[in-house]
């Protein structure tokens, strides 16, 4: 740490100050209270921030005001151009770990020492929207992820899906330029239920395996701690021989999956746009970080050639079933930023950032990606020295080299030789542990054309669909649904039901009828015939690895003044014990006072605190309390919201007139309510909910639902 100014003479509200400057030129508040003085950026003490310098009270004002200009000047330019794609982002520190070294593969310092402890920073976005737009669009997130490493940076540029939209860069632009807002209109924002999405979606077979997992709840999740992450592409592992394995990377949540229902997630838009960065926040504010396992999918040659589909497809992925997932390490993500902008505004991935031991395949995308990214960072961070920003500084190894100048440099190599080789000494090369790039064998013509083994396109979709529990395969249809009576045109709804038809019988018929059309489109002409028998994967299914118990969730408890005490301390210890978290939602945010006189504050007024925002809710209530929460119209969209989304809902027997105002009646009850009338209720009620939701509640709701019941054609 460099000191900065420490002029005590300075007459200031506080006398005592200091600016001290951080290594990365952060600058850094005093601690227990006392304040700096305020300094302009040459670190002259401000005497004025109030007002600026004018001739008399009400006359002209003086360029003379340095100050002022300074920080006018600063203000108008803090904009930088927000990511083409992935704007809204959320980024974290954390530590990987290795368990198991994979150096029979690799010559990866980061893959082969276990034990061994790797900063990290995360990113998490969604893809669509702008850096302004809300957190639970249905949309693909981000995962992306920088590791420094002892041999330098390495960027997994990952998603929470495994798979993608095109197979081939050159159709990234239009791809995103379909999504995003349509260029007259600039609307609609961070949603593809719109016609151009779906216009060229339609027009692009290759999409549709994406198209099952961005329709499904895999889209809609409930927190970033509760999604996998996974590198999409075949890469390679290189070992000391020189010897490669392609290699598939996957990060496995240990909270399990777990995603928001369609109309919560509307809902919590409005409720709460910052649902999923708040979420992350508290998770690692109040000490209980999430963790994630990291495991590879190793394959070789032979069994790239003997696979059904191209490895090097990115539309494709390798079942877990055939390619086991190798848990060989893991990350927790505990450290929040210091500041928002400095970090996660500013860190810049690259997916050609590999360290030595792990390379590229020829997925076509990965080649796209790979000129892309540094070129994005040029046009945001408007600098070829945007890795010299700390957060993109590589920390675990020295840099040297004789790269300089440029806008904002921040560290010119030092003496006199700034090339190489030279006889004044600085860095070389060298061949022993330097990066070298897998020399594989390539000859063919130069040709414009996509290979013959891409041409499957709607195999792995069904697969992937067949793999999904029934209410998984509703919701599915429900989106497609939702997403296509968006669409003005005829047409595009019916091609995509043609589409469909390639995909499942059932799921074309249960969307043509939620679309009303009179007659079934005919089905697409696949470019390859289907394979209609590839087996479900388990993996593929959120339902069936969901969480263990309720650990990491949020129950919400509603309360009025004289609740039953006992029965709201039963739910806090169970919850507590987890550990999960619980708020108090009271009509009054002061709070209310218990049966035992106790204070029970509340963390959100009713009006402030839907029932969206929690995993599962319970209604503690006094007679008094229930009948008047029972006239306020919130209160009942609370329950009724709670009910239709299908949660877990606890209730003392004073809240029933409460829950029959919203609709509730006896004969709705199901295993999804729980009376919670004696105080050793509460446990029982909190493990009742670590299911994800008494998804059967749902069948009984949707007037959708009857064409998914009834029997395929
Ligand atoms: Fe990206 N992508 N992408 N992408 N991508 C960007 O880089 C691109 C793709 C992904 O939090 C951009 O720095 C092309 C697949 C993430 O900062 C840009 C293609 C996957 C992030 C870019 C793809 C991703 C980006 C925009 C097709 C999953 C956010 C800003 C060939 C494996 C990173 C930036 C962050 C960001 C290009 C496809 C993941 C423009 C050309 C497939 C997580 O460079």
């Amino acid at each position: 740490m460099t000191k900065g100014t420490n002029d005590k003479s300075v007459e200031t509200a506080a006398a005592e100050f200091e600016t001290i400057v951080g290594e990365g030129g952060e600058l850094h508040q005093l601690a227990g209270g006392e304040s700096e003085t305020l300094t302009t950026q040459q670190g002259v003490p401000v005497a004025d921030d109030q007002n600026t310098l004018r001739i008399g009270a009400r006359g002209p004002a003086l360029l003379e005001d340095f100050h002022f200009r300074e920080k006018i000047f600063h203000f108008d330019h803090e904009r930088i151009p927000e990511r083409v794609v992935h704007a809204r982002g959320y980024g974290v520190h954390g530590t990987f770990t290795l368990t198991e070294s994979l150096e029979e593969f690799t010559t990866a310092r980061i893959l082969t020492e276990v034990g061994e402890k790797t900063p990290m920073f995360t990113r998490f976005s969604t893809v669509a929207g702008s850096k302004g737009s809300f957190d639970l669009a249905r949309d693909v997130r981000g995962f992306a992820c920088k590791f420094y490493t002892k041999q330098g940076n390495w960027d997994l540029v990952a998603n929470n899906i495994p798979v993608f939209f095109i197979q081939d860069a050159i159709k990234f632009p239009d791809l995103v330029h379909a999504a995003k807002p349509a260029p007259d209109r600039n609307f609609p924002q961070a949603q593809t239920a719109h016609d151009n999405f779906w216009d060229f979606i339609s027009l692009t077979p290759e999409a549709m395996h994406m198209i099952m997992w961005t329709m499904s709840d895999r889209a809609i999740p409930r927190s970033f701690r509760f999604m996998e992450g996974f590198g999409v592409h075949s890469f390679r592992l290189i070992n000391a021989a020189g010897k490669s394995t392609f290699v598939k990377f996957h990060f496995k949540p240990k909270l399990g999956l777990q995603s928001v229902l369609w109309n919560e997630a509307v809902k919590i838009n409005g409720a709460d746009p910052d649902f999923h960065r708040r979420d992350l926040w508290d998770a690692i504010d109040m000490g209980t970080p999430p963790e994630w396992d990291f495991g590879v999918q190793l394959f070789d040659d032979e069994f790239a050639e003997r696979f059904e589909f191209d490895v090097l497809d990115p539309t494709k992925i390798i079942p877990e079933e055939e390619v086991p997932v190798r848990i060989v390490g893991s990350f927790v993500l505990d450290g929040l930023v210091d500041n928002f902008f400095a970090e996660t505004e500013q860190v810049a991935f690259c997916t050609q950032n590999v360290v030595p031991g792990i390379g590229f395949s020829n997925d076509p995308l990965l080649q796209g990606r790979n000129f892309s990214y540094l070129d994005t960072q040029l046009k945001r961070l408007g600098s070829p020295n945007f890795t010299h920003i700390p957060i993109n500084q590589p920390r675990g190894c020295p840099v040297h080299n004789f790269q300089q100048d440029g806008h904002m440099a921040m560290r010119n190599p030092k003496g006199r030789a700034n090339y190489e080789p030279n006889s004044w000494g600085g860095p070389r090369e060298n061949p022993d542990t330097g990066y070298r790039h897998f020399p594989a064998e390539e000859t063919g013509t130069k040709v414009q054309l996509r290979p013959e083994s891409f041409a499957d396109h709607y195999s792995q979709a069904r697969q992937f669909f067949i793999s999904q529990t029934s209410i998984e395969q509703k919701h599915i249809g429900d989106a497609l649904v939702f997403e296509l009576s968006k669409c003005a045109r005829l047409d595009i709804r019916e091609r995509m039901v043609g589409h469909l038809q390639n995909i499942d019988a059932k799921l074309a018929s249960v969307v043509a009828t939620g679309l009303g059309l009179k007659t079934m489109p005919p089905a697409a002409t696949p470019a390859r015939e289907p394979i209609n028998d590839l087996p479900p994967s388990d993996a593929l299914s959120i339902v069936k690895r969901g969480p263990a118990s309720f650990a990491g969730r949020k129950l919400g408890i509603l309360l009025s003044d004289g609740a039953p005490a006992g029965i709201v301390n039963a739910l806090v210890e169970a919850v507590e014990a987890l550990p999960a978290t619980f708020e108090f939602v009271t009509p009054k945010v002061g709070g209310v006072t218990l049966d035992d006189g106790t204070l029970a504050e509340g963390k959100q007024k009713i009006d402030g605190g839907p029932s969206v925002l929690y995993d599962a809710v319970a209604l503690v209530l006094s007679e008094d309390g229930a009948s008047l929460l029972a006239r306020d119209a919130v209160t009942r969209d609370f329950v009724a919201d709670a009910f239709g989304h299908c949660k877990f809902i606890g209730y003392n027997a004073a809240a029933v007139p409460l829950l029959r105002k919203a609709g509730i009646e006896e004969g709705d009850l199901d295993p999804g309510m729980m009376a919670l009338a004696l105080d050793g209720d509460g446990a029982e009620f909190v493990e009742r909910c670590g299911q994800l939701r008494y998804f059967d509640r749902e069948l009984t709701l949707d007037l959708d639902a009857a064409a998914f019941l009834a029997p395929a054609e």
